[in-house]
């Protein structure tokens, strides 16, 4: 699983990226730091089923807090977008190559209105148009590779071809086609046609979360009611920064995500006057939205669930290791493909599964649940 971090520059995207990564390195076992300064991992939040089995557990990656799991997913922090990507100007061709890899984006927009189009301070910027502007920066990059190659596409399968660097399927491109009910004779199609096809195609392969970011700042007044209409979710990424380096320096106590934090270090003034800052915009918007955005986008937008294998008579792994792994399943996964996922031989030799919870017997055929916990049962 790989999100995206995308907007403009100076809205927010490396502190969001450096918030969502950022981890207390004493929390648990994590075999992963960042891997470059631009890739790093961030957290889904769910409950772990440690609670429902009354265990405490003891994950192998990521790590849990008071019964709050915390499942790695990459994030990438994608190089700032300036309108005419799509022709190559600013990082334009390198930040397209970026999307390729990213199953959705997380498009931080700066709330505030404070920064222009091109990432320049000023006033009264419509965030807005800074939604609209990277849709279309993206869908005219899709289009852009249609038309560049349209005399070479006769069908279905050709426009496959040519976007098969974008993850796009013959029956992705046929399933689109009949939602837009257009025909199958490519030909016929006209300009209008060929972006109203990469935009919905757009929407399947590359779905984006809006951050409406910098919502501590006054300026994002005016326009943060608009922003949510359209399912922006309102964020402060410099806050959750805060949080997290306080509760590493062991002066707060803060969940991830919470919507509240306690202060259990010795705190200057200063430090306690930003700390009841960021708490009214905790109270005022129910949290810094960072944990929220990631959680949305996983779980909402891609309909991911989280499966951890366990056992009927042990949740442990051989080393002792309670409720060890959890998987991010794409939606529709049964008892098979979680076989698989875990080993490839426990799918090759699949006899049946166990719904750890319930202890039903379950076949291959059953469809996974969010926070399932399965035993499968293969031969040898
Ligand atoms: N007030 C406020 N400022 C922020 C927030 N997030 C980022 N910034 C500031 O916005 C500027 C640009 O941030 P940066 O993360 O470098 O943006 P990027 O160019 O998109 O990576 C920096 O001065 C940040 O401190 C936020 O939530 N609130
Ligand atoms: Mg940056």
């Amino acid at each position: 699983m790989k999100i995206g971090i995308v907007g403009k520059p100076n809205s927010g995207k490396s502190t969001f990226f450096r918030a969502a990564t950022l981890i207390n390195a004493k929390i648990g076992n994590f075999p992963f730091t960042t891997i470059n300064p631009n890739i790093g991992f961030g957290f889904v939040r769910v409950e772990c089923p440690e609670k429902f089995f009354k265990v405490k557990c003891n994950p192998r990656v990521g790590f849990c807090i008071e019964g709050n799991r915390f499942v790695p997913v990459e994030l990438i922090d994608v190089a700032g977008l300036v309108p005419g990507a799509h022709k190559g100007r600013g990082m334009g061709n390198k930040f397209l190559d970026d999307l390729r890899q990213a199953d959705c984006l997380i498009h931080v927009v700066d709330a505030s209105g404070t920064t222009d189009s091109n990432g320049r301070e000023c006033f009264d910027h419509n965030p807005l148009e800074d939604v609209k502007f990277l849709e279309d920066e993206i869908n005219y990059w899709f289009l852009s590779i249609l038309e560049r190659n349209w005399k070479k596409i006769n069908d279905v399968k050709d426009i496959a071809k040519q976007l098969s660097g974008l993850k796009v399927s013959t029956s992705l491109v046929s399933e689109t086609i009949k939602k837009l009910n257009f025909t199958e004779r490519i030909k016929t199609w006209s300009y209008e046609n060929k972006f109203d096809f990469v935009k919905k195609l757009r929407e399947k392969i590359n779905p984006i979360i809006i951050a409406a970011n910098k919502v501590d700042k006054v300026e994002s007044e005016k326009w943060i009611k608009d922003l949510i209409k359209i399912g922006a979710i309102p964020c402060s990424a410099e806050a959750e920064l805060a949080l997290k380096e306080a509760e590493k320096n062991k002066l707060i106590k803060y969940i991830p995500g919470d919507n509240d934090f306690k202060i259990i270090g010795k705190v200057t003034d200063k430090q306690r006057e930003a700390l009841e800052k960021i708490k009214k915009i905790l109270k005022k918007f129910g949290s810094t939205g960072v944990q929220e955005v990631i959680n949305k986008a996983v779980f909402d937008l891609l309909k991911y669930i989280v499966v951890f294998p366990g056992g009927v008579k042990k949740l442990a792994d051989k080393e002792g290791r309670v409720l060890p792994d959890a998987f991010l399943m794409p939606p529709d996964s049964t008892a098979l493909d979680f076989a698989y996922k875990i080993h490839e031989d426990f799918g090759k030799k699949f006899i049946s599964a166990v719904d750890v919870k319930t202890k039903q017997r379950i076949g291959k055929d059953y469809k996974l649940k969010n926070l399932d916990v399965i035993e499968i049962i293969a031969g040898r």
